[in-house]
């Protein structure tokens, strides 16, 4: 895919002005690019921050990390600079110049994997860890950075490939007619990895949400309140609010973190039948979000009765993950909320009341639990699909040993090999080049 031989060169810190801007090189020739570029006599030492000149560009402090020890393994230099794109994008000239080709998207980190400095789950952790909105999202990929998850994959597959090893060894010796290992030993031993592997899928549901984040729709009828909600949610006033129904036209977004959890919150235009053409779109909009909503807000306006454009709503998401708000409660009550079967929140998107209660509810219904404190073991929705194959094989000979001693032996080995084999996709020790370009592509260059 990439030539790990080529010397790159990238900016890495982001885009747009500031204190500092970082320009990484790695690969065999960033001691005769730095040397190149550098107004210095001397070579760089190793791991001593040095001040020098690029030259006609600017004062720089340059950094040597000679292979293996640098976050790629290959020789790297990074060169700090005052944090100016026009000046980044100078020094970056240079080193092309001077021998250096433009990194892509992730190579730095391709070539950390490449070079053993990290494993496939440790890769994408960085990954997860730049793109990270909210603490827990940060906690959780720097968990699985330092190694938390390889571990325990390492443990199953030493467990696996003990049973495997004694299986192999009955093979060996096929006239003896001498079991190594008995089926009921094997059967409990499998039972007790895929114990370990449905331990780890047990966090799979809130560890996706974690990652992911979820999207939360409010929908409900026109001027019952929804961007007031979204505006008291979102923390600011992002969304129009006006006395006039059919006040939003368009869905209106905002990224928010909901105790820990990275929400994609969406206000909607009202539902209500309409003959006017930008409203209709805005409507059809608005349904289209909601039916692919992790959560919908059904938002209800307390103060008047309910019409029948609020019981459709209420029965279009009937079967759906849904919170129902009963907004405007610092107005006279027209309902009571006996009414609605399953119950609602009382809120007052005006003055605040009942929106830190509405935040726990989404929790709770995002996540089925209230702790979220702790970061998930497992996030990443490609180990957690390979984790759930893996636990199949293993059920699959888990259950053929159960069956007696007349299994063969071979035909448990298919199932334990393939399972193994996943689990190597996992770390990595097992891909393919398409599969680590997907991977890498979506990060920033200059990682
Ligand atoms: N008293 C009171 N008024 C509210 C509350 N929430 C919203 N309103 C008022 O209700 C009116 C409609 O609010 P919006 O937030 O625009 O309602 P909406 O559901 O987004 O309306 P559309 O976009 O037209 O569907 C505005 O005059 C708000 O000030 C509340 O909690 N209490
Ligand atoms: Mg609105």
């Amino acid at each position: 895919m990439f030539s790990p031989d080529d010397t790159i060169v990238a900016i890495a810190t982001p885009p747009g002005r500031g204190g500092l801007g970082v320009v990484r090189i790695s690969g065999p020739a960033s001691q005769s690019v730095a040397g190149a570029i550098l107004d210095r006599a001397q070579a760089l030492e190793p791991r001593h921050a040095t001040l020098a000149r690029v030259r006609g560009i600017d004062e720089v402090i340059a950094t040597l990390f000679v292979a293996p020890h640098s976050y790629t393994g290959q020789d790297v230099v990074e060169i700090s600079a005052h944090g100016s794109p026009v000046v980044l994008r100078a020094i970056v000239e240079a080193a092309m110049t001077a021998g250096a080709r433009l990194a892509a998207p992730g190579e730095f980190t391709l070539r950390a994997y490449l070079n053993a400095r990290l494993d496939l789950v440790q890769a994408e952790a960085v990954g997860d860890l730049i793109d990270a909105a909210t603490p827990l999202q940060a906690r959780t990929a720097f968990d699985q950075l330092e190694g938390t998850l390889t571990r325990r994959i390492s443990d199953v597959d030493a467990s696996l490939f003990d049973v495997v090893a004694r299986l192999e060894a009955s093979l060996d010796f096929p006239d003896e007619g001498y079991h190594f290992i008995e089926p009921r030993e094997i059967h409990a031993a499998l039972s007790g990895v895929a114990a370990q592997i449905e331990g780890l899928l047990a966090d799979a549901k809130r560890g996706r949400m974690v990652r992911d984040g979820a999207h939360v729709v409010i929908a409900g009828r026109a001027n019952v309140g929804k961007s007031s909600l979204f505006n008291a949610l979102a923390g600011h006033d992002r969304a129009i609010v006006t006395t006039v129904p059919g006040t939003t036209r368009d869905l209106v977004s905002e990224r928010i973190d909901v105790g820990g959890l990275a929400v994609t919150l969406v206000d909607t235009a009202g539902l209500r039948p309409t003959e006017d053409v930008v409203e209709r779109e805005g409507v059809e909009r608005a349904r289209r979000a909601t039916s692919i909503a992790t959560l919908i807000l059904v938002v209800l306006d307390r103060s008047e009765p309910l019409r029948e454009d609020d019981w459709v709503v209420l029965e279009a998401t009937k079967d759906r993950s849904r919170i129902i708000v009963a907004n405007k409660g610092d107005r006279a009550a027209e309902w009571s909320r006996d009414i609605l079967s399953g119950g609602s929140i009382p809120v007052s998107a005006s003055t605040g009341v009942g929106i830190e209660q509405l935040r726990q509810e989404i929790v709770n219904a995002l996540t089925s639990r209230e702790e979220l404190r702790d970061p998930p073991a497992i996030s990443n929705a490609r180990h957690i699909a390979l984790l759930g194959r893996t636990l199949a094989h293993l059920e699959s000979a888990a259950d053929a040993a159960a069956i007696g001693v007349e299994t063969p032996e071979e035909f448990l080995l298919t199932d334990l090999q393939q399972a193994r084999a996943l689990l190597e996709e996992i770390t990595g020790r097992r891909t393919t080049d398409d599969l680590l370009q997907h991977i890498f592509e979506r990060f920033c260059v200059g990682k």
